[in-house]
């Protein structure tokens, strides 16, 4: 096993084009040791596997989406395993399907490459790897643990697909419409449509060269994200009747039991945005909300923005949980239980 690590610090730059230049190269150069070793590694394999996240969202689709593209126009055997299946919201942009890991044969793999949160689900399968097979990882999460043989993890990227925009710039590796328009979607989620904090000019900029490829902005937003279904709808209507502020610290909050969940034919993805919705509420630092997910679970997703001040991966820690500081989670034993003085989890 090798290990490639690389040293980053943040630079301060005047205003410019010649800034915006300069911050463009220092982005490709910052991983060139990696980006040129992954794509030797990729064009000296037969058969590469690419590995989605667990319930994956649009960062990690997006990714193995334009690895896959890129990889298949190579003439390469490539598959996408995943431990949940292919998002249903994705399906009219982008008809696809994931094979469950337990259904292929690993072994044949050169090399694997997880997308994006490689702590859920691919930890699961990495030490059925062998020592000839190579690894790599790409994550922008930080507190990333475990290791691969190539390691680009860097949690000041918006999203892995702009990670792999970078490698493929470094690369000079022609972007065809569908890989760009699989990018895009990837920023798109990351980014909650350029409106989260980590929208840099580098990603408007990213953005612009992969609609002038062909990314299709407003029909990906249309499709993947503004398209709500009457059960998203009547989750977010229960969740959003039961939210209460707490003056003294700033939080709003709300919680979904199963019961609504599955009452209202939701899915876990109609759950997260919520914490997001909440967190625009006049006046509150941060979001938190609590949903049960059978197993006694109870699962809380924490959001906050730059200008309120708060670290909530600080609060996710308390719980054994963490995240960005921005967005986090935790995951607890038990059930959520109304009191007089609010929710209890027990
Ligand atoms: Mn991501």
């Amino acid at each position: 096993m090798f290990r490639i690590y690389s040293n980053h610090s943040s630079v301060h730059l005047p205003a410019g084009r010649q800034v915006r230049k300069l911050e463009s190269l220092l982005y490709m150069k910052k991983f060139s040791q990696e980006f040129n070793t992954l794509n030797f590694v990729i064009k000296e394999s037969t058969n590469i596997l690419l590995f989605a996240h667990s319930r994956p969202d649009s960062d990690t689709v997006g990714s193995v989406l334009a690895l896959r593209e890129y990889i298949k126009n190579l003439g390469k055997n490539v598959d996408i395993a995943c431990l949940d299946p292919y998002p249903e919201y994705l399906k009219d942009l982008a008809p696809d399907y994931f094979n469950f890991p337990d259904h292929l044969n690993l072994e044949k793999y050169n090399l694997i490459i997880a997308t994006d949160s490689v702590e859920r689900g691919f930890q699961k399968i990495k030490d059925k790897f062998t020592e000839n097979q190579v690894v790599a990882l790409l994550d922008h999460h930080p507190d990333i643990t475990i290791q691969g043989d190539i390691n680009i993890i860097e949690a000041s990227y918006s999203s892995v697909c702009e990670i792999i925009y970078n490698f493929f710039e470094f690369n000079k590796i022609k972007l065809t419409r569908q890989i760009s328009t699989f990018l895009l979607l990837g920023i798109l989620g990351d980014t909650g449509m350029f409106q989260h904090s980590n929208t840099t000019p580098r990603i408007m900029e990213i953005a612009s060269a992969l609609m002038k490829n062909g990314a299709p902005l407003s029909k990906i937003i249309s499709v993947a994200f503004s398209n709500k279904n009457i059960s998203t709808l009547k989750l977010w209507g229960r969740a959003f009747e039961k939210a209460k502020i707490n003056p003294e610290n700033g939080m709003i909050v709300s919680f979904i039991s199963e019961k609504e969940l599955e009452e209202c034919g939701g899915s876990l993805e109609d759950i997260s945005q919520v914490s997001t919705i909440l967190n625009t509420v006049p006046g509150t630092k941060f979001a938190l909300v609590l949903s049960e997910r059978g197993d006694g679970i109870v699962k809380g997703s924490l959001r906050s923005e730059e200008y309120k001040g708060v670290d909530v991966s600080q609060i996710a820690a308390l719980f054994g949980g963490g995240g960005h500081k921005l967005a986090s989670g935790f995951e607890i034993e038990g059930k959520i239980v109304e009191t007089e003085n609010g929710w209890q989890i027990i």
